[in-house]
């Protein structure tokens, strides 16, 4: 990646978690710790790995993505606005009751939403599904699915990842953000899911680790996993902070649903180095 690619991609992320800091301010809701910390993925997904189309999101041969821990769907948004599937203003209703934009992602409601989450655990089983389903209509697209580490507690996901392991489902790529922390604490501390890389291995599962903050390997990353995905699936651990890119966030598991004040959002922008 040349120096000004990977500042470019520095400055679409910047802009993500802009909007993701100001609307969560805006609607005084919203998981801002997990949603910051995913903000470098989703531009690397979005900006430079994705093959989508804004103006078309129903496309048939789009990749597909699913926010499988949907709490961070302002982050998806952020994602999409930043992306031009919708308006930036449009973040404004984000959580209101008669807004596309609810607080967990809605197929139905939002463009460029693939996958209806929120109930942890879910989204690798539909991701199979859609992976499965390219292969039926002879379609091309690939499926990637973004996980948390708190979510992996959950025994849906490693029957799935089976599933997938044992019949080398193609074309599809996996992401847990380890930030490791869940919603009350360190996710060692509630269910360790250590060692990650071998359990993934152990369900036959191809393994990748990166520093899921550093655009120049996410980005890297994604892009061998596509290219390896097409022999069975691959997993990319990224390594993450939660609340990343704002210190008094950063790390600290009591911002996990906790939205920032008026004089709060003032200083994180200035961290950014953003114009209020
Ligand atoms: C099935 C289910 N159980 C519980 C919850 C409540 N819940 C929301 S977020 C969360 C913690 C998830 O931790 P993690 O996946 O690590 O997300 P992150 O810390 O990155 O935000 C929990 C338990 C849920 N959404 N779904």
């Amino acid at each position: 990646m040349t120096m000004g690619a990977q500042h470019e991609a520095e400055l679409q992320a910047r802009k993500i978690r802009e909007l993701v800091l100001r609307c969560v301010c805006h609607a005084g809701a919203g998981h801002t710790g997990g949603a910051l910390s995913i903000v470098e993925i989703l531009t690397a997904l979005y900006f430079h790995v994705l093959r989508i189309d804004p103006a078309n999101p129903q496309w048939p041969e789009r990749d597909r993505f699913i926010l499988s821990k949907g709490h961070a769907a302002v982050a998806l948004y952020a994602a999409l606005a930043a992306r031009g599937y919708f308006g930036e203003a449009l973040m404004e209703e984000f959580d209101r009751l008669d807004s596309c934009l609810q607080g967990h992602p809605d197929m139905l409601k939002t463009p460029g939403v693939d996958m209806s989450t929120g109930s942890l655990g879910q989204g690798l089983s539909a991701g199979i599904g859609m992976a499965l389903a390219a292969r039926k209509l002879g379609l091309g697209f690939h499926t990637y699915v973004l996980l948390g580490d708190g979510e992996l507690q959950e025994g849906q996901v490693w029957e799935a990842a089976m599933y997938a392991g044992f019949n080398k489902v193609r074309r599809l790529v996996a992401i847990v953000d380890y930030n490791k922390l869940q919603l009350t604490g360190r996710t060692e501390a509630t269910l360790d899911i250590e060692p990650l890389a071998d359990k993934w291995r152990a369900f036959r599962w191809r393994t990748i680790e990166c520093d899921g903050h550093c655009l120049p390997e996410v980005i890297a990353s994604l892009e061998k996993a596509r290219d390896r995905s097409e022999e069975g699936p691959v997993v990319i651990i990224a390594h993450t902070h939660k609340g990343h890119g704002v210190s008094f966030i950063c790390d600290r598991v009591e911002w996990h649903a906790k939205a920032p004040s008026a004089e709060e959002l003032r200083v994180a922008l200035a961290e950014l180095g953003v114009a209020e």
